[in-house]
Formats: C-alpha cells, structure tokens, sequence
C-alpha cells in the first residue's frame, strides 16, 4: 500500500507541495490539470511541468485525479470516437512520465453534491453536510448558486461556473438516455480505451457515484455490489478498476463496506478512506477518521484490504476543516494529514500483526 494526497496544483491549492512532503507516509501526489475542460488532449510540457515540480518535491505523481470524461462520451454523441481518441492521447502523455492510475468518474453532469460545503459541528470544526431533503428536492441551477455563494470563488471540481452555465441544457440531453443506454455507453467506452491502458500500463481506476443514488433524474452506475460487478464484467481486463471510495459507497447504508473491499480487491487499484456519520432521514455529514466519530469502520475497510494482498494507492478524502483554517471544501491540510496518520498507523498496526 501507497499513500498519496491530493493536490490540485499551484494555482488552485492553498496547501503546497513543501506541506505534504512533511507528512509522515506520503509518497506521492494525486495531481491534474484543473484549467484543461474535458474531452480536451492534455497539452505535453504542462504534464512535464508538473512531474518536475512534483518529483523536485520528493514525491511521484504515480496516481492522476481526474482526466475528466467528455459529456458526447458519457452520452454516446456521434462526435464521441474523436473525444475517445483525445482521452487516449492524454493516456499516452501521462504514461511517459510513469503515471501508474489514473481515477475517473462517469457520473453524468455533475460530480458529487453536497448541501453544505462548511457546515459547523459542535468542536467548531467545519465539514460538508448531506441533507437529503433539500438535496432531492433543488434544482442543478439553484445548488451551483449556494456553491458559489459558499465557496468564496473556489471552482469545485464538477460545478465549474462554465459548466454551470449550460447545466439545464446538458441535463436535458439524458432524456433521450436510459440507464441501460448508460451501460452501453459506458462499455463503448472501455472497449476503446482498456487496450490502451494496458498497452500503457495505467490502471484505469473508476470512482463511485456521489451520492450512490439517482439525482435529478441522471442514471447511476457505480454505487452497490451488484452495479460494481456488472461494470468489472464489461470488460473484464485488470486494468479496468475501481477507485474503492468509502465516502461515497458508504453514504448508503446497505453497502457492506468490508465485503465489497474484499470481493473486489483484486480490481481496486485506488482508494479514497474517510469516514461519515449518518444522522436522521437519510442525511450525513463527513466526519473525522476514528471509529467513534463515523458509522463506518475503517479499520475493517483497511484490514480487509490489508488481508488480500492489497498494494495499490491510498489517499485520505475530504476532511473537515480544523484550527481555523481556510480553503477547499473538504481539501484542507490539517484534518486530511490527520487521516493520513491515522490511516499509517493502522497499516503499520495490521503488517506487524
Ligand atoms: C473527489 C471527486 O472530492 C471528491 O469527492 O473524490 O471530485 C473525484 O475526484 C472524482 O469524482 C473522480 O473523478
Ligand atoms: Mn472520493
């Protein structure tokens, strides 16, 4: 097992590289290029800029978060072939510097939704909160206004303004998409690239759906054991996996998190570790790692990990923001250098038995 941090780069990330070498057990950084829009090719000396800058660090950048799908893919648009090819050159040029796995998500639209960006708990910690009311029963439009309102101008990944701008529009285009189109559209996909991946050796490694269930009417894909199975089995090579994120297969309550580790571990190449705590009616907010503080268990997340062999990549999630600091929801430094801690200490714990 590997642990890495995300970082979002120099213009869009108030922590620096400097802080995360600090961190005791972390090795690399899980980097992208936020100012590239999807379905557009990854220009080479960015990539080569910032592998230097990283490895300068004295860290690797074995793990890439996100090269985001374009929309015509995602909703199998004639001109989608010519956004494939585009998504395979950016595969080639990551494989030049070594990136090893590169995570991805094929939600429709959107990326993860939250009613609260920095909702406060008791300890005066600040943290994202779901409340499934409010989230079920809002507009795309009215919750990028509150994401705007709250996030201080940050641009969150999935709710760039310029997205924004067109949500309802693209919306509307999956009403000619059925959820078993989706699957058709997803396998499309992967027949294209998994030759490359594994051409390149890139593990190709898909996130789960955040929340795991239907928003505003789009389909789903990746949020239960069952619809996990059915996508491995589209295309059954290794380097078609899954980014095992607890945040978001825990979110539903019926997933056993444990077992879904352990059935899968042979096809989970990334994970995402960090707890939540379910509250009334469906809601959740995110919580500090320990047991006592979530309603997931971590440990048995990681010993059943540990137990197949696992030795893949680990990163901490979102965390809650702590000792006033100030910046990404979810991507402060302090409560995620914690997770890491915490994270390391079960490993070391679980590999001297
Ligand atoms: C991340 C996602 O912050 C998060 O929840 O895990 O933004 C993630 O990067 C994407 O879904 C993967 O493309
Ligand atoms: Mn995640």
């Amino acid at each position: 097992m590997k642990i890495v941090f995300r970082w979002f780069g120099e213009n869009h990330d108030h922590v620096s590289l400097r802080d995360i070498c600090q961190i005791p057990a972390v090795e690399g950084v899980v980097c992208t290029l936020m100012d590239i829009p999807a379905g557009e090719v990854w220009p080479e000396d960015a990539i080569q800029d910032l592998h230097k800058k990283v490895t300068a660090a004295g860290l690797n950048m074995d793990v890439i978060e996100s090269v985001n799908i374009h929309e015509n893919i995602k909703l199998g648009a004639p001109d989608r072939d010519q956004k494939i090819e585009n998504y395979i050159e950016t595969m080639k040029r990551l494989a030049k510097v070594g990136v090893k796995v590169i995570c991805y998500n094929f939600m429709p639209v959107l990326d993860w939704a939250r009613s609260n960006l920095y909702h406060p708990l008791p300890d005066g910690s600040e943290t994202m909160l779901f409340d499934r009311d409010f989230i079920m029963n809002t507009t795309p439009e009215a919750l990028a206004a509150r994401y705007a309102e709250q996030s201080n101008g940050i641009a969150l990944p999935g709710w760039e303004p310029e997205r924004m701008a067109h949500v309802k529009e693209t919306i509307a285009l999956y009403d000619n998409v059925s959820q078993e189109q989706y699957w058709k559209n997803t396998k499309y996909f992967l027949d294209a690239i998994i030759p490359w991946a594994e051409k390149l050796d890139i593990k190709m490694a898909i996130h789960s759906d955040d929340p795991p269930w239907p928003i505003f009417g789009l389909p789903r894909l990746i949020n239960n054991r069952e619809n996990v199975q059915r996508f491995l089995d589209l295309n059954p090579s290794v380097y078609n996996g899954l980014t095992f994120c607890t945040g978001s297969f825990g979110a539903d309550i019926e997933n056993d998190l444990p077992a879904m580790a352990a059935e899968f571990s042979s096809r989970i190449h990334f994970a995402h570790v960090r707890n939540l705590k379910h509250t009334e009616n469906g809601n959740f907010y995110e919580s500090a790692h320990p047991r006592s503080y979530g309603s997931l268990d971590l440990y048995a997340i990681l010993k059943a990990l540990h137990d197949k062999g696992f030795d893949g990549y680990i990163r901490p999630d979102h965390g809650r923001m702590i000792w006033n600091e100030k910046g990404r929801p979810g991507y402060g430094l302090y409560d995620r250098a914690l997770g890491v801690a915490y994270i390391a200490g079960i490993w070391e714990a679980l590999e001297r038995g």
